[in-house]
């Protein structure tokens, strides 16, 4: 992983953390289980554990599913609850279909962080970390507001409905933009985290609606799939915002066929999920919830402030 070169990726569904029989203190296994394997926002997250977790003296294991889907991620969850680690980060990738399964992982003993998403119910958890994300779709929104003064049709994109995160994404924009009447609100279509579904969606509703100015892409797939829609239906001057800021969104950006990205702060969230981890362990404070901030990136910050928040990629 390039930044962070001590971070190892097993993106398989086998490996897991050792543990077992070993009393609670002498554990000193995490394991990291992502949203999706390959994916440079829990790249950089990963990062940010594996720092934390050799300062405190932890050893990690990562795993994440090949899609962004509860199915393929529960039997991952299962087997890590099974290998008994100290503590389990994880990014539910649904708010109901991952509820049983962590719960389980907590009352096997372990002490769950979620990390980036959450679930209905995280009372078992010893943490919730994750960005501000009614704030980040607010502020695309604004984005799009100062990019296209004048108003117009806008479009959002995300991934799947029950993923925490992004949904609160879209409520930060959906209330913002009801409070501008020059913009009309087109909803929101689900790309289920595909780039060529997004695509898809984004050139069928440009075929219906030509005028449209501004899309939202709640994600960072969603923002790839949503500037290859936008270019193969060879439209110029549609502002679009991504949330997250990989490698392909920087040279997005850089290229113009992305205006603003909301990137969030992985790193971050991984070295608090560590934090929490260990303090739970070791009978320190935990705090139920943190919020971690997010960086609006332009063409016009990009070799400063904006620059330093964009994502690591393997
Ligand atoms: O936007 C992030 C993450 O916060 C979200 O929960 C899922 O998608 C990403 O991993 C980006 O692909």
């Amino acid at each position: 992983v390039a930044g962070c070169s001590s971070a190892k990726t097993d993106s398989t569904s086998s490996g897991s953390a050792s543990g077992g029989t070993a009393a609670a203190n002498t554990n000193k296994s995490i394991a990291f289980v992502q949203g999706v394997a390959g994916d440079e926002f829990y790249i950089t997250m990963e990062c940010g554990i594996q720092e934390k977790a050799k300062e405190l003296g932890y050893t990690v294991t990562t795993q994440g599913p090949q899609k962004f889907d509860p199915t393929l991620q529960k039997p991952i969850v299962d087997s890590v609850t099974a290998s008994k680690p100290a503590a389990l980060l994880v990014a539910p990738t649904d708010v109901q279909a991952m509820q049983a399964p962590l719960e389980q992982a907590a009352k096997a003993g372990i002490k769950v962080v979620l990390v980036d998403t959450t679930v209905n119910d995280p009372s078992f958890a010893v943490s919730e970390i994750s960005s501000d994300n009614v704030g980040g779709g607010k502020a695309a929104f604004e984005a799009i507001q100062q990019a296209k003064p004048d108003g117009g049709k806008v479009l959002v994109i995300s991934t799947d409905p029950g993923v925490s995160t992004v949904d609160a994404r879209v409520k930060g924009f959906e209330d913002a933009v009801k409070t501008d009447s020059k913009f009309s609100y087109l909803g929101v279509q689900y790309s289920h985290n595909d780039p060529s579904t997004g695509a898809r969606l984004v050139s069928a509703a440009l075929q219906k609606d030509p005028d449209i100015v501004g899309i939202f892409a709640t994600n960072l797939f969603a923002a790839e799939g949503s500037a290859t829609g936008v270019r193969q239906a060879g439209k110029t001057g549609i502002t679009i915002v991504g949330f997250d800021a990989g490698p392909n969104q920087i040279k997005a950006l850089e290229e113009d066929t992305v205006q603003a990205l909301v990137a969030q702060q992985p790193n971050t969230i991984g070295m608090d999920g560590v934090e929490q981890a260990n303090a739970a362990l070791t009978g320190g404070t935990v705090e139920k919830k943190i919020q971690t901030g997010f960086t609006i990136i332009t063409k016009d910050n990009l070799s400063g402030d904006g620059g330093k928040a964009a994502y690591k990629s393997k």
